[in-house]
C-alpha cells in the first residue's frame, strides 16, 4: 500500500470550499483503489490567521510542511490584509523555501463550447506553460527610497541567475523531448536589455544540447496576441515568472475561465514537497455562498496524482472533468449551470467511479 501524506492549506475566501471537493475526490479514489491511501492534515493558515496572530503562518510553519509529500492549497488573500503581504508571506514563501522552481500550467481546452475563440476546437488549444517559479520579476529585490517625499524612488529588480534560468529552460527542453513536442521561449529581449537578453542567450545555449527539439522564440507581446489568434502554434512554452503568470490568465480566458485553470508548483528533485493549487484567487465576493467552481481545484488533484506517479488516476480525474463539462446544467453558474460547489463534487465522484471502471484502474 502506498501512502501519500498531504498538507491541506485551504486558505481564504472560496479556498476551503473548493479544497473540500478535491479532498472528496481523493477520498473516493482511496475507497476504490486499495493500493493507495492518503492522509490529510489541515492547517488554518491564511488571512484569518494573520488577523489574529499578525502572521500568515506560525514561525515553524515551513518546517512543519516539510514532512509532507504534497501541499494542497486553496486560495490566498482577503480584504483586510494587503495582497502583497498575503501573497508573499504564504504562497511565495512556500514556493521559494521549497525550491518549487517549476510551475506547470496547462492551457488545454477540455470542451469546445468553453472557448470564446471562434472556430477553435480541443485540438487547437492544448499546450503546457512552464513558468519559472523561484526568481525573475518575483525575486522580491528592490527598495523604496525617500518614502512619501517628492523625490520618492521605487526599485523592483528582476533577478535572473545563471542557475535559475538554465534549470527551468533545461527542464522545458527535457519535457519537450519526452513528449516529442516543440518548445517556445517567451521573453522580451528588445526592451529588457539585461534580463531578457540573458534569458534568450541561455535558451540558445541550452538548445544546442537538444538538436532534436524544434524551438521558437517570441516576444511576450507577440505571444499574447498569438495565444488568442493562433493558439495552435504552442505545444510547450517556457517563460519567466511574471510573464508566465500573466500569459496563463490569457490561457484561462481562452479555455473557459479561471474556474478551470490549474497549476503545480514543483520541486522536481523531490527534496521538498510540491504544491498544487487552482490558479484562481480567493474570490471574496462569492465566498461562503457555495457557488464557487471546484473544477480547477479538482484538476489540481489530477496534477498531484501525476506527480505521485499515479498517472492512471490522474488521467481518470481529467477524463471525468471532460465528461462533467458535457453537461453544463450540472456545473456551477460561471459555466452556465445551477449546481452548488458541493453538488458538483458529489456528481464528480459518481462519474469518476464509472470512469475508473471503464479504464480499469487497478483496485
Ligand atoms: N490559488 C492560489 C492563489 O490564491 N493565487 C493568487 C495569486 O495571486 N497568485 C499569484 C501567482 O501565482 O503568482
Amino acid at each position: 500500500m502506498k501512502t501519500f501524506n498531504i498538507a491541506l492549506l485551504p486558505g481564504d475566501g472560496i479556498g476551503p470550499e473548493v479544497v473540500a471537493e478535491g479532498v472528496k475526490v481523493l477520498k473516493a479514489i482511496e475507497k476504490i483503489d486499495d493500493s493507495i491511501s492518503f492522509t490529510f492534515t489541515e492547517f488554518p493558515w491564511g488571512c484569518t490567521y494573520y488577523l489574529e496572530h499578525g502572521k500568515m503562518l506560525p514561525d515553524d510553519g515551513i518546517e512543519t510542511l516539510q514532512q509532507f509529500d504534497a501541499i494542497y492549497l486553496g486560495a490566498v488573500g482577503y480584504p483586510g490584509v494587503p495582497d502583497h503581504i498575503s501573497l508573499w508571506d504564504l504562497l511565495l514563501q512556500i514556493r521559494k523555501q521549497f525550491d518549487q522552481y517549476v510551475n506547470l500550467r496547462p492551457v488545454q481546452l477540455l470542451n469546445q463550447s468553453l472557448t470564446p475563440l471562434k472556430g477553435k476546437t480541443e485540438k487547437d488549444i492544448d499546450f503546457l506553460v512552464i513558468r519559472e517559479n523561484s526568481e525573475g520579476e518575483y525575486a522580491g529585490a528592490g527598495d523604496w527610497l525617500f518614502k512619501g517625499k517628492p523625490e520618492e524612488v521605487v526599485l523592483q529588480t528582476g533577478v535572473f541567475s545563471r542557475k535559475g534560468t538554465e534549470r527551468i529552460i533545461r527542464y522545458a527542453f527535457e519535457e519537450a523531448r519526452k513528449c516529442n513536442k516543440t518548445l517556445t521561449s517567451i521573453s522580451k529581449g528588445n526592451a529588457l536589455n539585461y534580463s531578457m537578453v540573458f534569458w534568450d542567450q541561455v535558451f540558445e545555449e541550452v538548445s544546442k544540447d537538444y538538436p532534436d527539439v524544434q524551438t521558437y522564440s517570441y516576444l511576450v507581446d507577440a505571444a499574447s496576441l498569438y495565444f488568442v489568434t493562433d493558439p495552435e502554434r504552442f505545444e510547450i512554452v517556457v517563460t519567466s515568472n511574471l510573464f508566465g503568470d500573466i500569459l496563463t490568465d490569457i490561457g484561462a480566458a481562452i479555455t473557459g475561465g479561471l474556474g478551470l485553470a490549474t497549476g503545480a508548483n514543483v520541486n522536481p528533485e523531490k527534496k521538498f514537497p510540491s504544491m498544487f493549487e487552482p490558479v484562481h484567487g480567493s474570490a471574496p465576493t462569492i465566498a461562503g455562498k457555495g457557488i464557487a467552481n471546484p473544477i480547477a481545484a479538482i484538476w489540481s488533484v489530477s496534477q498531484m496524482l501525476d506527480f505521485f506517479g499515479e498517472e492512471a488516476w490522474g488521467e481518470v480525474v481529467l477524463t471525468t472533468i471532460k465528461e462533467m463539462l458535457k453537461e453544463p446544467k450540472h456545473l456551477t453558474a460561471d459555466l452556465g449551470g445551477d449546481s452548488s460547489t458541493e453538488e458538483v463534487g458529489n456528481r464528480f465522484v459518481e462519474k469518476m467511479r464509472d470512469e475508473g471502471d471503464r479504464h480499469r484502474v487497478p483496485t
